[in-house]
Parts: structure tokens; sequence; C-alpha cells
């Protein structure tokens, strides 16, 4: 019999060992989505629950075959795209979104440093971020600090007036509010070209916050490639974080994962 196949969608993102964060956290989200999780990695990262200590990028001309060769042989329904460590892998990146002519939702997440503060892609490379990656995504989901970045406004300027600079280069932008101040609530605030719509929620008390930009973006390109509209997408990302977050169990002893999984317990696996 012919199984009926679930999209596939690649998470083109850093890789971290402890799987909090990164490709292989990426990869639990799909899978959580019911989807075929593809991975591309940018770079290889040192680190724990308790911090990164060291990062170092991939060969960008590997990382551009590795997207060619994959993208020849399995269909490709949505990208993600997350920790790129190097202007010269955005570049690679670029290039393949481009001139595949690649057409399915984007989701990019500009990560630009750890929660540990480790720089995960250098300041020099936010023009080629702004000017050759942004155009491409469907929707980028920077944080607090990363718009501020990006936008290059004073640390402290309203969410709406970041977002609305990176309008200019990007089709939509979701701010996430999880490194906002507010200790009982989490806002993201959703802008495309004509609409602003704000998401409120509970903030979860736990340490378990390592990789919750991470998954966010993957939980909205699984609702994306599953075809719900963007604003829906938005919602139901935030609440699969949400559930993860609640559900999270012990890991390490810094800040460690959701629980990526958690739609799923070992009760419902069959052993022969
Ligand atoms: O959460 C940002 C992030 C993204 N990707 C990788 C990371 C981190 C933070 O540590 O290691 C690979």
């Amino acid at each position: 019999m012919i199984k009926q196949a679930p999209p596939a969608v690649l998470a083109i993102a850093g890789l971290d060992p402890s799987s909090g964060a990164g490709i292989t956290a990426d990869l639990k989200v799909f899978a959580a989505h019911g989807l075929y999780g593809l991975s591309c990695p940018t770079a290889l990262t040192v680190q724990s629950t308790q911090g990164v200590r060291r990062a170092a990028a991939v060969d960008p001309a590997l990382l551009g075959e590795a997207l060619a060769c994959l993208a020849d042989d399995i269909p490709i329904a949505g990208v993600k795209v997350g920790m790129l460590g190097s202007e010269a892998a955005l570049r690679a990146v670029a290039d393949w979104l481009r001139s595949s002519g690649f057409a399915g939702p984007v989701v990019l997440d500009p990560v630009l440093r750890s929660s540990s503060g480790h720089v995960l892609l250098p300041e020099a490379a936010l023009p080629a971020l702004k000017e050759l990656l942004l155009p491409l995504a469907t929707v980028a989901t920077p944080n607090l600090q990363e718009a501020v970045l990006l936008a290059g406004m004073a640390p402290g300027a309203p969410a709406e007036a970041l977002g609305e600079a990176l309008l200019s280069h990007a089709q939509a932008v979701v701010l996430t509010g999880g490194h906002g101040d507010d200790p009982d609530s989490v806002t993201d605030l959703l802008l495309t070209q004509d609409t602003r719509e704000r998401f409120g929620g509970p903030r979860v008390r736990t340490t378990s916050t390592h990789g919750t930009g991470c998954a966010f973006s993957s939980a909205l390109l699984a609702g994306l490639v599953l075809g719900r509209p963007l604003s829906e997408a938005v919602r139901a990302a935030k609440l699969y974080v949400e559930q993860a977050l609640r559900a999270a169990y012990p890991v390490g002893q810094g800040r460690g994962p959701m629980h990526h999984l958690f739609p799923y317990s070992p009760k419902d696996l069959t052993v022969r």
C-alpha cells in the first residue's frame, strides 16, 4: 500500500547539541505538527542548557550544495530560516531561495544572539540580512532586541514603530514579546502591509525557555504549510509554545528545553 506522505518542510539553522534550539528542535516541532522535517545546518555550536560557548560556520558552498541536492529530490512545502552564523551562509541561503524560485512560505527568524548573549550572526551581516533575506520572507519573527538592531532604532522604541520600520523590507512581521517586561503576559504583534493585530497570552513561569523563538517560528511555518491564514497560524504557534512550555520537564542544569513533542506520549506507541 502506498501511504499518503505529509508535506516536507525544511529548517535551515544552527545545530544546538542540547536540542533546545536549532535544527534538532525544529525537527521536533515539525514532527509535533505531523510534518516531515528536513534540515540543513548553517553552523555547529558548542553549547548546553547552560549557554553557548562557541559557534563554527558550515562551509557556505557545502550549505548551498546541500540545499540544491535536497530540493532536487524532495518537494519542499515550506522553509524556516533560523541561525545563519555568517554572512556567507546568509548569502548561500538567499542565493538558493532566489535561484530556485522557491514559491512556498518562508519564515525568517532573524537570530542575532543567544539568550546567553553569544553572537550568532555578526552585526556586519545586518545590511545583508535586511536587503537580501528579509524581502524573501513571507514573514519575519524578530524579538524586540533583534527588531531594534535590524531597524537601527534606539532600545526601548515601541513595538509598532519597530515593526513598521521592518515592513519596508518584509511582507509581514511578527514581533515576539517573550523578552518583554510584563511578568504576567506575553504579547506578540503581527504587522502586514495593511493590518496590525495583537496576540496576548499568559507568561508561563518556567526556566525551560531555551529555544522558544526557534519553536515559535517553526510552528508558524507548520501552520502556514497546513493551510492556516497568517493570523491564525500566529495564534496557533503561540498556543503551541505556551503548551510546550507548560509540559516541559527538567533537562540539564541551565535553561532547559520546552517539551516540543508534548502532543505525543509513549502510551500511544505500540510495543511488539
Ligand atoms: O535561540 C536562538 C538560537 C538559535 N539557533 C541556535 C542556537 C540559539 C541559541 O542558543 O543555539 C542554533
